[in-house]
């Protein structure tokens, strides 16, 4: 007889981090569902966490580190792996420096909260400076921009509470990241309309959030900076701010007025081609409500001045005075972080980038967000001292995510060392040298602690209560497999390399910032002989909330933490900057920009915008059946007339060419479209030699983009939506 077990666990593909239930025959992962006695999320799942068997037991899964030999992989064991990359990185070492030797940190280390900490403190014993990770690629004005405001040591307002929500270039129902709390969003959202809650929606798309909006602005994309100075004017002139909250807490306010006095609704109208009267009413509804604070997500942060948008998302939340208070309950307390004292006070502007490592190209350097890895490429190819020999890649796929796929391309070719660490040959591992094959999701130990964590990098985001779970290993390893846990592999390599590795939990801005209690640190070396179980214990020794306790309560548990804002200090003088120089002077280098030339441009009559697709997390699972039933690509989608103006019908092959490049796309039409915008999914597509299978595999968005013509001066992020492009019919 089989044995059969169904016992809870945590899926960690997104942050949500949903308590599921798992059913596991003779060991092997056969069915995974939502769990309705776990507290939180009440039986909720969603497409990608049900097909986690079909991602455990994917027949395209490496059960095998491989190792390349010419052309071809040949699968060798990960100790012998781990022998020849810790010889490789030694001789590069030595002969080139540290700074030759980088790492990638991307989206699939989420469900493995050692793993980045160990691939960090393996860098620092190599002493590399060259730690990069997705985020920035991602929102990294998040950060900036909270560098440059403050924090709000009070915490968020609850969304749970919130009579009126401003959401810009988000769409939390599907990719559950910020705004609507992800712990099923749709539910949540449900709940808060049924109180009563106006939310209102910025998105070129009628997105599936966007149609449960009470106002939706659908603005040309690009303009968002545009379209929240143009908010912050009307709250302002329309005396709408909260005077107490300002006179108490906050500096720059007088500038920020100033600043935003050019935005007037009819100029933003016209720019941002929205109604005036919609963009005042949509002011006056979110200043006037009782609570609701404003979120952006990826769609508002990738047409350029992202950090000055974040800024201005938190100007708007500030001058309204949106913030948790005295009093009032904190509505995100940790659980499995250390407890802290949430207080109804400023912490002051720091600074946020312009230290650290300098890159030898754009003027970038290592920031709040981290370093900028839309030049990593760059540190590859531009020869001379310093120059980047070796990367290491964690559950990233720089090949279908990174800006200029083509100059990826190049870079990763020309690298002495590759090594990539992923469940299978990813776009990214096929020009490697070494493919680690790591243990997955539920043959892993799983905790909630990340998605606490993350509230420290963004307002919006992390768990709204005393939350948290705890699961066990509950799937074995494929039989035969040889397979490592990622944060091993790191520890084999420092043991083999005779290195001494400080591992620190929540190291960095956001997290390590706020703690009282100082991080732990966990020191490794040749002799650490852990379990991930014990390194876990460790990174919760000074929970709130004791790990045995949290692991007492297999379906999760909402504790009884009865956490409240304090009083501010009584000697507190620090404020929440909205004055911010450098955010101010973007604002007016914004203001004069020659909008209407940009827009009238007849090569390029159509913007391409970004969108995440329900069943994928960006490349993964793209080519499993089980998740795309049959379509493996990313379409063009496209308003049926512009479809139809194009001379097209849905479904036809077509170009889609940026200044920078071109890429086949498949046509589909779709009316919650502008008819001047097109929008696809990115991660798709092969190699830049593999169009032909654009019908099976779609085709790389990233490849669009440069990394050097439109970017962020701070960050390096370069425009990864608005993107100019024009669709033309294609043979084939
Ligand atoms: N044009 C354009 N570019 C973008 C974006 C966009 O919207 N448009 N979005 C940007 C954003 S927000 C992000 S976060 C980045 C994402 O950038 P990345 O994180 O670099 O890309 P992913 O596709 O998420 O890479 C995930 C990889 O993890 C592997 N994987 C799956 N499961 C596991 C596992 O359990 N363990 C390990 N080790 N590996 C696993 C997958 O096979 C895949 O190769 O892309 C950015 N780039
Ligand atoms: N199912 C699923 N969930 C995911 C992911 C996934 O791939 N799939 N990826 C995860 C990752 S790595 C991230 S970073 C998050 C991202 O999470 P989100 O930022 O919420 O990403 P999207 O769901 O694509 O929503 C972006 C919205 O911005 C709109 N948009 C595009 N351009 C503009 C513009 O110029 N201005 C404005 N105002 N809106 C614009 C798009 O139409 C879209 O509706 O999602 C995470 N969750
Ligand atoms: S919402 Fe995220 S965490 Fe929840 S089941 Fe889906 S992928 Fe997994
Ligand atoms: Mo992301």
């Amino acid at each position: 007889m089989p044995e059969t077990t169904t016992r809870p666990g945590i899926c960690r593909i997104c942050s949500a981090h949903c308590g599921v239930l798992a059913t596991v025959e003779d060991g092997q992962l056969t069915k995974v569902t939502g769990d309705p006695d776990n507290p939180m999320f009440r039986g909720y799942t969603c497409a990608k966490g049900r097909a986690l068997p079909d991602i455990h037991n994917n027949p395209d899964r490496l059960l095998h580190s491989q190792k390349r030999d010419g052309d071809r992989f040949v699968p060798i064991a990960a100790e012998r792996a781990m022998d020849e990359i810790a010889e490789r990185l030694q001789e590069l070492i030595a002969t080139h420096g540290p700074r030759s030797v980088a790492m990638y940190i991307g989206t699939n280390c989420l469900p493995y909260p050692a793993s980045p900490l160990t691939a960090n403190a393996f860098l620092r014993a190599i002493e590399s400076p060259m730690f990069f990770t997705a985020n920035t690629i991602d929102q990294p004005g998040k950060q900036i921009a909270l560098a440059a405001h403050g924090h709000w040591l009070g915490g968020d307002v609850p969304f749970d509470e919130a009579d009126t929500w401003l959401l810009v270039g988000t769409n939390p129902l599907v990719s559950k990241a910020i705004g609507i709390p992800g712990q099923n969003p749709g539910q949540n959202l449900r709940a808060a309309i049924a109180r009563g809650m106006q939310l209102i929606v910025v998105d070129p798309r009628r997105s599936q959030t966007a149609a449960r909006a009470a106002i939706h602005l659908q603005p040309r994309p690009g303009e968002d900076a545009t379209i929240l100075a143009g908010l912050i004017n009307v709250v302002i002139t329309d005396g709408l701010c909260d005077t107490e909250f300002l006179a108490e807490n906050v500096a720059g306010f007088d500038d920020l007025a100033r600043a935003v006095a050019p935005f007037t609704a009819a100029y933003v109208a016209e720019r941002a081609d929205v109604p005036a009267d919609r963009l005042v009413e949509a002011a006056r509804l979110f200043a006037s409500a009782r609570s609701g604070m404003v979120n952006a997500g990826t769609g508002a942060n990738f047409g350029l001045h992202g950090n000055l948008l974040e800024y201005l998302c938190l100007c708007l939340t500030t001058i309204c005075g949106r913030w948790q208070r005295a009093g009032e309950r904190v509505t995100r307390p940790n659980t499995l972080m250390p407890a802290y004292t949430a207080k109804a006070q400023a912490h002051p502007p720091y600074e946020g980038w312009g230290y650290g490592e300098h890159l030898r190209m754009r003027g970038l350097t290592d920031t709040v967000a981290g370093m900028p890895t839309a030049a990593l490429a760059d540190e590859i190819l531009q020869p001379g001292d310093g120059q980047v020999k070796a990367l290491i890649c964690v559950g990233g796929n720089p090949m279908a995510a990174w800006p200029d796929q083509r100059k990826t391309h190049r870079a990763l070719e020309s690298l002495d060392l590759l090594v990539t660490l992923d469940t299978e040959m990813s776009l990214t591992s096929r020009l490697a040298d070494y493919v680690i094959a790591p243990m997955m999701q539920m043959e892993t130990p799983a905790m909630t602690q990340g998605s606490e964590l993350i509230k420290y990098y963004a307002s919006g985001t992390g768990i709204p209560a005393a939350y948290a779970q705890y699961a066990p290993r509950l799937s074995d390893p494929p039989p035969g497999s040889d397979l490592v846990e990622e944060w091993q592999f790191f520890l084999g390599l420092a043991r083999r390399m005779g290195l001494t590795m400080f591992f620190v939990n929540f190291f960095g801005g956001g997290g390590g910032r706020f703690m009282e209690s100082p991080p732990v640190v966990v020191t490794m070396d040749e002799h650490t002989a852990l379990t991930t179980e014990e390194l876990f214990a460790e990174m919760c020794a000074n929970s709130r909330v004791p790990l045995d306790e949290v692991a007492g309560h297999p379906h999760g548990k909402v504790f009884d933490v009865d956490a409240v804002v304090a009083e501010r200090d009584a000697d507190c003088t620090a404020r929440l900057d909205v004055g911010n120089a450098h955010m101010l002077a973007e604002l007016a280098q914004v203001r004069g920009e020659d909008h209407t030339a940009r827009r009238a441009d007849g090569d390029w009559p159509l913007r391409l915008i970004p969108r995440r697709h329900g069943s994928f997390m960006n490349s993964s699972g793209t080519a499993l059946a089980a998740l795309n039933r049959g379509k493996g690509y990313n379409p063009t989608y496209m308003h049926p007339a512009t479809i139809a103006a194009l001379g097209l019908s849905s479904g036809d092959l077509v170009t889609v060419t940026s200044p920078h490049d071109f890429i086949p796309s498949v046509v589909e039409a779709d009316e919650s479209l502008r008819e001047d915008v097109v929008a696809m999914h990115h991660a798709f597509g092969g190699l830049p030699s593999e169009d032909h299978e654009v019908r099976a595999r779609g085709s790389n968005v990233g490849r669009l983009i440069p990394t050097d013509v439109d970017y962020d001066p701070v960050t390096g992020i370069p425009r990864q939506g608005n993107i100019p492009v024009r669709v033309t019919p294609r043979a084939g």
